[in-house]
């Protein structure tokens, strides 16, 4: 399914009168809306190709039907979500699910769409039907050396694919740990984790990252041998320049202070990606924004100040990610929810008032602090990421379009209710 531009226009037109008179008030209100509007249009999040499918829990699995059926139709939903916001135009790849038969046919297809391709995900959390050894103790941390090469070779061979396809970046999380007390040996499973991320680091192309993702427990419930920030970061540092954590917000601990984490690894130029989501109680995969949106605009609020304290780019020199696959919302839907939470908070945070802020917290004025913070937080900045897509071509409200359109219907259509995205 394809979206034509003059349907995208007709919506707008609809909405342009409503949409022009509230941008008028919030550029009065917000102090540098032109510029804010600016870093919106340019800013863009990577969708992973396993959220486009429902996501299920252990316990059950309940398809909205029309879902992608392979890489193809993953892109082209990818497309469809792009096309109605302009913010979502990368795509993350997840190996073996994704992989391609035909690298430059689908290099060409994303580029059709205006999408590249952001880190490739390798895969050792779970057994594949063709493999020799099991994972069932570990991939990189295991035991056996033949395990360890095996998972070694399996994240040097997506580095190859990601090189065909113009990705600049792997991301490694593993589900490896224990879980029961004294099933591991805390340190040979560190090292013997070390000694594996330096030979898949070795095989890096000169401009790529490796991004080394942590959390805290599940599958494993004793322990997890990349289980927090300082984990990750101790590997990081020891692989090298091209080594940085990535922080997926529903990997931590309860009330973890996710904010301070951004701070500190931006502050030691070591934060590399981000994973977008939401939760209440543990790796919900939730979508971003929908349980605790002042904790996304606090943790937007350290980026933008970090970035900008050493001069990075906003849209390059972070890789931006949605992490989220739950089960009752349309996929879709979803993810054009997410972006937009995700486009709020950046615009909030952008609209916080850093000189008195830094003079406030100069002379220990808290309440002052707090006020700042929590007058951009409360100012509705929605107009402003609207504005955005108006520019960019998309639609002023993504989420009506889809549904006048009827695009999941039509999706059922073409591909049939009883589809299941391959992935998760
Ligand atoms: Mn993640």
């Amino acid at each position: 399914m394809k979206l034509e531009n003059h349907q995208i226009e007709s919506h707008n037109e609809n909405l342009l009168t409503d949409h022009q008179r509230k941008l008028k008030f919030i550029s009065g209100e917000v102090e540098g809306s032109p510029a804010i509007i600016d870093k919106l249009v340019n800013f863009q999040i990577a969708i992973p190709s396993w959220a486009l499918g429902t996501g299920g829990t252990r316990f059950g699995r309940f398809s909205s039907g029309g879902e992608p059926r392979n890489i193809e139709e993953k892109i082209e939903d990818i497309g469809l979500l792009h096309k109605l916001n302009a913010s979502s135009g990368a795509i993350s790849l997840h190996i073996p699910w994704d992989t391609a038969t035909n690298p430059s046919a689908i290099k060409a297809l994303a580029a059709q769409h205006g999408l590249r391709f952001d880190a490739m995900n390798s895969n050792t959390f779970q057994d594949q039907s063709n493999q020799e050894k099991s994972y069932k103790f570990g991939s990189l941390q295991h035991v056996d050396k033949s395990v360890r090469q095996q998972a070694i070779d399996h994240n040097i061979e997506v580095i190859r694919q990601g090189v065909e396809l113009g990705s600049k970046a792997l991301t490694v999380w593993l589900a490896d740990g224990s879980c029961f007390p004294g099933q591991l040996n805390f340190r040979r499973a560190f090292q013997n984790t070390l000694d594996s991320l330096k030979v898949i680091y070795a095989a890096l192309p000169e401009d790529w990252k490796v991004f080394v993702e942590y959390k805290a427990y599940e599958p494993n419930f004793y322990s997890t041998t990349v289980g927090d920030w300082g984990q990750s970061l101790l590997y990081a540092n020891k692989l090298g320049p091209k080594a940085y954590t990535l922080v997926d917000l529903g990997h931590h601990l309860p009330n973890a202070n996710i904010e301070q984490i951004v701070s500190l690894l931006l502050m030691e130029q070591k934060l590399g990606g981000f994973h977008f989501n939401d939760s209440k109680y543990g790796d919900d995969d939730l979508t971003a924004g929908s349980m605790k949106p002042y904790q996304l605009f606090l943790i937007f609020n350290e980026l933008v100040e970090g970035m900008d304290a050493r001069g990075m780019n906003h849209r390059e020199d972070l890789g931006w990610m949605i992490d989220a696959s739950h089960n009752v919302k349309d996929p879709l839907e979803d993810l054009l929810q997410s972006v937009e939470a995700i486009m709020i908070a950046y615009a909030q945070a952008l609209s916080v008032d850093r000189k008195a802020l830094q003079e406030s917290q100069a002379i220990n004025d808290v309440v002052r602090c707090q006020e700042i913070l929590q007058q951009a937080f409360r100012t509705d900045v929605r107009p402003l990421v609207a504005e955005a897509r108006l520019r960019a071509g998309a639609a002023l409200n993504p989420l009506e379009v889809y549904r006048t359109l009827k695009v999941r219907e039509e999706l059922i259509k073409n591909r049939g209710a009883e589809t299941v995205a391959t992935g998760l």
